[in-house]
């Protein structure tokens, strides 16, 4: 049983940016954002939750490539994947634009992604590719056709399906015995550090912290024996997993020292959700107190990076075009449309834009050291950035 403990108010699909006609036409399909703790499991999960298909369609615009943080992420690990583990064959979950798999040889992978515009990417890379929904009838046919898989790997992927009994019972099936699974997602605790509430929208399902993820592999007789932190997303957690009766590799004293800090800061106490809670109502009203000075004062702000999860925030905090003159991104299935819920115009991505601004709102606030990289000019004329994590302020 899950215990509410956020309301973020009716949202748009994240991810269903607007065409013109769109706007017209189109009746927006609004949900109940809401947020809950399952004291037994740990799992934090929204509570209303949107059918797969109607996220993850032939019109997915999200490219994992826009970014070079992600592009070289995804780079190392493909090195160390080679270094330490070195698999015959590999599987992605979610294998988006090919950003990972197209570190290794064509013949050693399997991708699997359930957007078919998306999906043809790789397809036309070379990469075997299923466009299909990760489940049991998939794991059956990939395991008809290849020996077992060496090595799974999904990134940002799994925290977005629902049903997490298929989802392990399908990877099992799959798996060679030594095999090894290697999960990333969103760090709860870093979420919670960070009051980065923008981390729940329809695609997260679920926000893992260590503690979560362990107590759910045990129902499969799996086992995290490693776990990295990583920068990506405003804070990731890398899980290596392995079967329980694999003795191939010893658990590292790292698990213990995480599941330690989760544990210190409280993930297992309903009251740390509650703190949370007023923590987002505070950042709310701070942000909205800095639009409202800079708007006062005639300023031009404009948002960078029309992100899926920046529509959390600009639907929670009823940002609209009073406030924001439009948003930048590189992703061409963005440009020219309009954002969900807000309907903010997203153009696509200019230098020159970004210097006529007088204040930029980070939406794509995980990848600020690239982008301050990127935009050294805007800084170096007195240029500010407008971030609302952890607290809402001009930097
Ligand atoms: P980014 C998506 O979330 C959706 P989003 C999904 N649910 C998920 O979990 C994560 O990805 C992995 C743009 N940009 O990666 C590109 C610039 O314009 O934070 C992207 O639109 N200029 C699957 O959308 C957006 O920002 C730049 O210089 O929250 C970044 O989106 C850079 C670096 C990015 O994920």
């Amino acid at each position: 049983m899950y215990r509410k403990f956020l309301d973020l108010g009716l949202q748009p699909l994240a991810n269903k940016y607007l065409s013109k006609k769109d706007l017209i036409k189109k009746k927006e399909h609004l949900y109940h954002l809401e947020v809950g703790f399952n004291k037994k499991s740990k799992l934090v999960s929204i509570l209303n939750t949107v059918p797969s298909k109607k996220m993850f369609d032939k019109k997915y615009p999200y490219r994992a490539s826009m970014s070079k943080t992600m592009l070289n992420s995804f780079k190392n690990l493909s090195r160390n994947i080679a270094k330490n583990f070195n698999p015959d064959l590999i599987m992605e979950i979610g294998s988006n634009d090919g950003s990972f798999v197209k570190n290794f040889n064509k013949k050693k992978v399997i991708c699997v992604e359930p957007c078919s515009n998306v999906a043809k990417i790789t397809q036309k890379m070379g990469y075997k590719t299923f466009s299909n929904f990760w489940n049991m009838k998939l794991a059956k046919k990939i395991k008809s056709k290849v020996k077992n898989i060496d090595l799974v790997y999904s990134a940002n992927t799994l925290s977005h399906i629902q049903n997490l009994n298929s989802v392990f019972n399908s990877i099992i099936h799959v798996l060679s015995d030594d095999g090894v699974l290697i999960i990333e997602d969103p760090s709860l605790l870093e979420c919670f550090k960070q009051v980065s509430y923008d981390q729940f929208y329809n695609e997260h399902i679920y926000v893992f912290s260590l503690l979560s993820i362990k107590y759910l592999l045990k129902r499969y007789n799996l086992e995290v024996f490693n776990v990295e932190k990583l920068s990506t997303h405003g804070g990731s957690l890398r899980y290596y997993i392995k079967k329980i009766s694999n003795n191939k590799f010893k658990i590292n004293k790292k698990v213990k020292m995480q599941l330690n800090q989760e544990l210190n800061f409280g993930l297992n106490k309903y009251s740390t959700y509650i703190k949370f809670r007023n923590n987002v109502e505070k950042s709310k009203r701070k942000l909205i107190k800095i639009f409202s000075k800079l708007k006062k004062r005639n300023k031009k702000i404009i948002g960078y990076g029309a992100t899926a999860k920046v529509n959390t925030i600009l639907n929670f905090c009823k940002i609209k075009s009073e406030t924001l003159d439009y948003f930048l991104d590189t992703t061409p299935g963005k440009a020219g449309k309009f954002m969900p819920g807000s309907h903010l115009y997203v153009q696509r991505y200019n230098k020159i834009l970004t210097n006529q601004a007088d204040y930029v709102f980070l939406g794509a606030w995980n990848f600020k050291k690239e982008i301050f990289k990127k935009e050294k000019k805007y800084i170096k004329k007195g240029g500010k950035f407008i971030i609302h994590v952890p607290t809402p302020r001009i930097i």
